[in-house]
């Protein structure tokens, strides 16, 4: 049987309160294609939100668990992380992105993903969402429609976004609306997607529409999250503004600091914004708009869609308390034993049998490929409110006009370059040699080689839509066009000695968050080095003290500051190779480098490969 709106009177009286023709002719249009046997508008009420997470339980996609609040989600086995190979930013005959950008020919691609989504949704109920991105009534307010077939994606997404149906009412015809279109397509008895080969998500730039199907996992379907990451950017540089994967964290008190910070994957973000001493706003996703001259910004979100590997009590005290409080979690992709969840690095014994991603698990189980099978996923994840931690800044999230943002940190793995933290010399200095120069060292997290450098400006790579050189040029134009732009920092929590020991131990980076702190506020002097300027010994080991209750020694100083003028030049280097086989890419980007590695030069000639920070004293 298939439903068109009109069987379903109460559910069209909800969308009806819309006046929007774009949005009833997309909504008739997709029920049409997808042939669901039911459709449900969700509205803002308490009653349709939880009639959503009812048909979670009900539909099989998650199980209840032993704490109250708590569920499973599994995805398929092979359908785990985000698939970059069938993701596409679909563009015009003859349009070009670049070398890192995926892309596809807009109408062959929508007509392929047309087909594959045609009655997909047979037997099913859909789900038509209605959420904003960034705080409603704001200038940074984003409405934003989701469709869906998957009870999951749908409680998803009302835990990690801001309701919207009463924005979308209230904007009416205005409302420039993004949408996201989603059938995780025929399910199995374990209510995974069957046809994962058939697996596509598509990103339509122009229409600000995008397709996805025959997939599960949260980062190829939760609309509002990487989908419209996509988006935002493209919107972002054609307006202006900044779309950042950047998380959004308090320093100090309630007069504190505001700092913004990107990292690849496995760098510190979240444990850098859930860290026990600061604040938090948001961890994966920011805007940041230029208001009266001034950097303000927002957290995209309001949850957190977090990694759960590696979460213990010891390191992670602020989540490993929301996880065990009885509050609304999904967990997805870790095991389940006797009604508890259990994954990889919780720092407690884990169960030897359970049911996990692969089905019916027990140690030393093997998959088809005769690989043996964890008991959590690497990306095994949870889904949560920010409202259940204790660490939560609501004022900066609820905040309509942004929360001021007094320097942008750039955070990657790396062994032996960059010194533990540094401030840039200016804007143009930072946004090239921290921002647009990140990398990160691959990790045993990743399949291949450990160590490798890998090439990642601004923690964006994998979401750009926009050639790099325009991302970048909008980056610079940004910060010259405010009264004072944010400090721009770089932090580094892997250097390691020569021996392969870490220098730095996982709270130090609290200390460098403070000095970044005292920075903006200009409290502290700093010392002026070839690649920016660096603390002083005697700042640093005050903040050590209070905050750490530990000595921090002139020698430790010293060789966590030294300027590593050999690596430092191959790093500049490399950089330049990459963007010298890049079109279009800003002048200014090769002149920072030049200018820096001048500088490195000149410092050699008078000290030596390694340089001592008190040099420069
Ligand atoms: C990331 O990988 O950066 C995430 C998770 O935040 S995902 O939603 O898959 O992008
Ligand atoms: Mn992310």
């Amino acid at each position: 049987m298939r439903a068109t709106l009109r069987d379903h009177p109460g559910e069209l009286e909800k969308l009806r309160r819309i006046d929007n023709p774009d949005l009833h002719r997309f909504v008739s249009w997709a029920v049409d294609l997808l042939s669901p046997e039911r459709v449900f508008v969700a509205t803002d009420s308490e009653e349709d939100v939880e009639y959503i997470r009812k048909r979670a339980l009900e539909s099989g996609e998650e199980k209840p668990l032993a704490t109250p609040g708590h569920t499973v989600h599994f995805d398929g086995y092979y359908d785990q992380a985000r698939d970059k190979e069938r993701t596409a930013i679909l563009v015009d005959e003859g349009e070009d992105l670049g070398p890192y950008i995926r892309t596809k020919e807009r109408r062959e691609a929508v007509e392929e993903i047309v087909e594959l989504m045609r009655g997909a949704s047979r037997g099913k109920e859909l789900y038509i969402c209605f959420f904003v991105l960034g705080p409603p009534r704001s200038v940074f307010t984003i409405p934003a429609l989701q469709i869906t077939d998957s009870s999951y994606v749908a409680h998803s997404d009302f835990i990690l976004y801001r309701r919207g149906y009463e924005e979308f009412v209230r904007q009416g015809p205005r409302a420039r609306f993004m949408k996201f279109l989603h059938s995780a397509g025929e399910l199995d008895e374990r209510k995974t997607s069957r046809n994962i080969d058939k697996r596509r998500i598509y990103i339509d730039l122009k229409e600000e529409c995008v397709y996805s199907v025959n997939t599960q996992y949260g980062g190829n379907t939760i609309g509002l999250k990487k989908l419209a990451f996509r988006l935002t950017i493209k919107r972002a540089v054609d307006e202006g503004w900044l779309s950042e994967h950047m998380a959004l964290f308090r320093v100090g008190k309630m007069d504190g600091v505001y700092l913004t910070g990107a990292y690849p994957s496995m760098c510190g973000k979240t444990s850098t914004a859930m860290n026990p001493f600061e604040s938090v706003v948001g961890d994966d996703l920011s805007f940041i708009r230029n208001v009266d001259g001034v950097a303000r910004a927002v957290n995209v979100e309001k949850g957190v869609f977090g990694i759960i590997q590696g979460v213990n009590q010891d390191d992670d005290p602020l989540i490993w308390e929301v996880l065990h409080d009885p509050v609304e979690i999904i967990f997805s992709n870790v095991l389940i034993s006797g009604g508890r969840p259990y994954w990889s690095g919780m720092g407690t014994e884990i169960p030897d049998e359970g049911e996990n991603h692969s089905g019916k698990w027990w140690r030393g189980k093997k998959d088809e490929a005769g690989v043996e099978i964890p008991p959590s996923h690497k990306n095994a994840r949870f889904t949560v409110d920010l409202i259940h931690f204790r660490n939560l800044d609501r004022q900066g999230l609820e905040s309509r006009e942004g929360v001021e943002v007094g320097g942008f940190v750039f955070g990657g793995r790396d062994k032996d370059t960059w010194p533990p933290v540094r401030e840039s010399l200016s804007w143009e200095h930072g946004v090239i040699t921290m921002g647009a120069s990140l990398e990160s060292e691959t990790t045993a997290a990743t399949l291949g080689k450990e160590g490798v450098r890998q090439f990642n400006p601004m923690a964006i790579l994998d979401f750009l839509s926009v050639p790099l050189g325009e991302y970048l040029r909008n980056y610079l134009r940004f910060g010259r066009e405010l009264k004072r732009p944010p400090k721009i920092f770089a932090v580094n929590y892997f250097l390691k000695d020569s021996e392969g020991r870490w220098l730095n131990q996982k709270l130090d980076k609290v200390v460098w968050l403070r000095w970044m702190a005292a920075r903006v506020k200009d409290l502290v002097d700093a010392v002026k080095t070839p690649i920016g300027y660096l603390p002083l010994h005697k700042d640093l080991r005050e903040i050590f003290m209070e905050f750490l209750g530990k000595k921090y020694s002139r020698e430790d100083y010293c060789v966590q500051f030294t300027i590593r003028v050999p690596e430092l030049l191959q790093k500049i280097e490399r950089i330049e190779r990459i963007y010298s086989s890049l079109p279009n890419i800003p002048g200014e980007l090769f002149r920072e480098l030049e200018e820096e590695r001048g500088r490195l030069e000149e410092a050699r000639e008078r000290w030596g490969d390694y340089i001592s920070p008190f040099n420069f004293c």
